[in-house]
């Protein structure tokens, strides 16, 4: 089922970010950040959940390292906490921040991981947050203060950078629907603090640029969806567009052509965000691959919202995660051959692609995961699928490596390869993982040894 069609430098791994995993938000010096306010702030997250402990990683890295290489993976996105390298956001560098995020870079290479480190997964540090966070457009030249620190300590060694995760979460979900921190539920907000993350997009593009070695490849993740409406009516198909324009172009459309969609802002009721001389050509300047992050499609009908249309699930035939998420493979062929067309970055990557159950211990301590494996199998087939339609496809990561503090739901959903046993940190890889393991190495070996192994 998985012929020869992944090239023998395609990236195969899978990702975490710093505050799901880390914990630890006390020690080496590191400052708070808008997600630690906002989980400590009732109601914000399942059952007050926070990532003060999460899998406590910071303490435990070595050894996550060792099960990664013992799982064969090849390739470990993980992201660089900002308040842990300057605890205010700006000013001085932690250099124990630094330290900690070299001894995970120099351990995966001595287990022969790529690592593929993010600048930004959320965590604004709380003072830059005092200040106006993502409202206040310094906030992008501290990013790229921020960035030029990590990549002067880590330049010589990683080749694959992410600027900015997923910057319609962090506008829309931290400032126009507050389900994400810092909480705010303006929509004005939300599009002035998407143009500053694009525009810290940029100034980090630029600041890492100056101190990586010359192959070194530099991107960002967006989350997109394919959008199908539900009906052919007129309205509903007026209304698909609008939901692609909100959850797809707002961001595709700036950094790859420039500028925002015509009327885009006007047909949400909102002003555009104060574009300055130079903004679009610094947001737009070449990335060198675009990060997917895909879960599902979107299928939605016309509704008298904002956007202009809502989300519709329990679709007769259609399967859903545990977080009713639903399990669409042809939408990741899909999205994957449609940015191709549209938008012709030079090369794209799977950063994020997994799925939440309520995986269980089995009495003999096992954990098996029939649903997750059947989802990333399946995902996987559909990254060979946009290959063979011509998509520059480079890699594929399963979000998550572990089990981790999922934001709002907290740990009530289980998104990893390992299982990880809140009470005592103990990880047990899941049954998803092994199979995940074997598919990389076998991908190896075909490589290596010029064979094609056809995989059941
Ligand atoms: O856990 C998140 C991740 O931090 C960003 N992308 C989506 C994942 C699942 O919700």
């Amino acid at each position: 089922m998985y012929d020869a069609v992944f090239p023998p430098d395609f990236l195969w791994g899978a990702g975490t970010s710093a505050y799901q995993i880390e914990g630890a938000i006390y020690e080496g010096g590191r400052g708070l950040s808008i997600w630690d306010q906002f989980a400590m702030t009732p109601g914000k997250t399942y059952q007050g959940q926070t990532g003060a402990i999460a899998i406590d990683h910071y303490h435990s890295m070595a050894a996550d390292v060792a099960l990664m290489a013992e799982l064969g993976l090849q390739s470990y996105r993980f992201s660089i906490a900002w308040p842990r390298v300057i605890p205010d956001g700006s000013g001085p560098v932690n250099q124990r921040g630094l330290d900690f995020y070299e001894r995970l870079v120099d351990t995966l290479l001595a287990h022969g991981i790529t690592p593929m480190a993010t600048l930004y997964h959320w965590d604004l540090p709380i003072a830059l947050h005092q200040l106006g966070g993502w409202l206040r457009r310094d906030t992008a030249g501290n990013f790229a203060d921020y960035a030029a620190a990590v990549a002067h300590r880590l330049g010589d060694r990683v080749d694959w950078w992410l600027t900015i995760n997923e910057p319609w979460c962090a506008a829309y979900q931290g400032y126009g629907d507050g389900k994400q921190a810092p909480g705010s539920t303006d929509l004005a907000e939300a599009v002035i603090a998407g143009h500053h993350l694009l525009v810290a997009h940029g100034l980090g593009m630029q600041a890492v640029r100056a101190y990586v070695r010359p192959h070194a490849r530099l991107g960002l993740a967006l989350n997109l969806y394919p959008v199908d409406p539900v009906d052919e009516r007129e309205e509903t198909l007026r209304a698909a567009s609008m939901a692609d324009h909100f959850k797809n172009r707002w961001f595709l459309d700036p950094i790859f052509r420039g500028q925002y969609p015509e009327h885009l802002f006007a047909s949400w009721g909102v002003e555009p965000p104060p574009m300055h001389v130079g903004d679009a050509a610094l947001i737009s300047q070449p990335i060198d691959y675009l990060g997917i992050n895909y879960y599902e499609r979107s299928v939605v009908r016309a509704a008298p919202t904002t956007m202009g249309f809502e989300e519709v699930r329990g679709l007769a035939d259609a399967t859903y995660t545990d977080m009713a998420w639903e399990v669409y493979p042809l939408g990741l062929t899909r999205i994957l051959t449609r940015v191709h067309r549209d938008y012709a970055p030079s090369l794209l990557i799977v950063t994020e692609n997994g799925a939440a159950y309520h995986d269980v211990r089995d009495t003999d301590g096992t954990v098996h995961d029939p649903g997750r494996l059947n989802y990333v199998q399946r995902h996987v087939e559909a990254v060979g699928d946009a290959i063979r339609a011509g998509a520059p496809v480079g890699g594929y990561f399963v979000w998550s490596l572990f089990d981790n503090f999922e934001w709002a739901e907290g740990y009530r959903y289980r998104f990893g390869l390992v299982y990880v046993d809140y009470q005592n940190q103990q990880r047990i890889i899941k049954t998803s993982a092994r199979w995940f393991g074997d598919f990389m190495r076998a991908q190896r070996l075909q490589h290596r040894e010029g064979l094609v192994i056809q995989q059941e």
